[in-house]
């Protein structure tokens, strides 16, 4: 498995965002994206744990992407302030995963800024993301295909990225957003098709925003307890189709066998995956 540093630049144009990043579909972590973004020094775990600590937040474990019951739900919730309490304390797998915390706090709205850097951002749906050390949000791809600006806000953690087209190396499994492979602790006797991955990877730092291009695989490790918010553009009709097709695939076929068979549908995706990369 080869995994390149991702370029950290400072100073990019629209232009030369566009010519380098967007249209050949390269990742690239701006540097000063949000340097007039409020959040960058306002949003700290004191300032939401004073402001927002009684909101109730959904939690997720990583049971999330295991199939079965809890299979793309959220295991519980809790207070937002307890919630982080723990994470600043100690390491946990717990997760707040694409929380619009906008819809339960649109003041802080006034924080965050849409960049100009393209056209077609979603000012509707920017998702906030924490975690505790140690967790990580396993590999996918966004299921609606825009592209997606992370933004670090707090503490550090690592990105690990791939083309679509190392999706049968990766063992993806069918009908899903998912893949049977860790690339952060690869087991390469299990799945041998990992020797041929090339992807790229970075550690996000307070401020940095990484460009993920749409439906680049990508796998979050939080090396420390933080959090990020995601912006998501989409600039072209044929991305947006797309999304909406694999959107209802998701939900009438992958939903519903999972509803009708349970942890069987996970272990007849699992076969076709590693077939597929046998046959790759
Ligand atoms: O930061 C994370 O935990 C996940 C981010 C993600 O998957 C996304 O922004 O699409
Ligand atoms: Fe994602």
């Amino acid at each position: 498995m080869i995994l390149k540093p991702i370029e950290k630049l400072s100073g990019l144009n629209r232009e030369s965002f566009k010519k380098n990043y967007l249209d050949p579909m390269k990742p690239v972590v701006f540097t000063d994206l949000i340097n007039d973004w409020p959040a960058k020094e306002l949003w700290t775990f004191e300032f939401f744990k004073i402001n927002y600590g009684h909101l109730k937040v959904p939690i997720y474990d990583s049971s999330f992407s295991e199939g079965g019951k809890n299979y793309m739900s959220a295991t519980g919730s809790m207070k937002f302030g307890d919630y982080l309490d723990i994470i600043q304390r100690e390491p946990t797998q717990l997760r707040i995963f694409l929380w619009n915390i906008f819809k339960q706090a649109p003041e802080l709205a006034n924080h965050i800024k849409i960049p100009n850097i393209m056209d077609g951002f979603y000012n509707e749906f920017p998702f906030m993301f924490f975690g505790g050390k140690g967790s990580y949000t396993r590999i996918h791809y966004d299921i609606d295909c825009s592209h997606v600006f992370l933004t670090q806000l707090q503490n550090r953690k690592r990105v690990v990225l791939f083309d679509q087209d190392q999706s049968k190396y990766l063992y993806h499994i069918p009908y899903t957003v998912g893949c049977l492979v860790n690339p952060i602790d690869p087991d390469e006797a299990k799945y041998p098709g990992i020797k041929q991955l090339n992807g790229y990877e970075t550690i996000l730092d307070h401020g940095d925003t990484l460009f993920i291009p749409s439906m680049y695989w990508h796998h979050i490790e939080y090396t420390d307890g933080g959090f990020s918010l995601s912006l998501r553009a989409s600039n072209s009709i044929s991305l947006k189709a797309k999304g909406i097709y694999n959107i209802a695939r998701h939900f009438a076929i992958d939903r519903g066998m999972n509803f009708m068979l349970g942890s069987r549908w996970m272990d007849m995706k699992i076969r076709m995956a590693k077939r597929n990369a046998h046959l790759a």
